[in-house]
């Protein structure tokens, strides 16, 4: 995708504080951080959000397999972390490639679910 900052950011066309990469996933500091730890996990290859992933793709498995890697290496693994993917308008989703945040670094408050 032309136009897409996190593709951009995903395939090194725009530096950014990168925390984790392998084959499938990238993961970043978040520019507008809500926790002292505030990471977005993003595939490399474009999906504007979790309706565009079909029933075999194995990609939210590569996602969650990073934040687990993830969490070890921020040393949130044992305090414990929110994992938050906003799908569309009501979501508030702001950037249309699909992305997970993971939010930790202090008691998170109040839940909706
Ligand atoms: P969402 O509301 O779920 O679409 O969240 C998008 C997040 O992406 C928001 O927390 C701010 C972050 N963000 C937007 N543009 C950039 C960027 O260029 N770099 C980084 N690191 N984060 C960004």
């Amino acid at each position: 995708m032309e136009d897409c900052i996190f593709c951009k950011i995903a395939n090194g066309e725009i530096g950014t504080d990168k925390v984790y990469e392998d084959e499938f996933v990238t993961a970043f500091r978040d520019l507008n951080p809500q926790a002292p730890v505030h990471i977005l996990v993003v595939p490399k290859k474009h999906y504007s959000n979790v309706l565009e992933v079909k029933e075999n793709d194995d990609i939210i498995a590569k996602i969650y397999g990073a934040i687990n890697k993830i969490a070890k290496q921020e040393n949130i693994d044992q305090s414990g972390f929110r994992v938050i993917n906003n799908c569309g308008k009501d979501a508030g989703q702001t950037v249309m490639h699909m992305h997970f945040h993971i939010i930790a670094g202090r008691a998170l408050g109040d839940k909706i679910v």
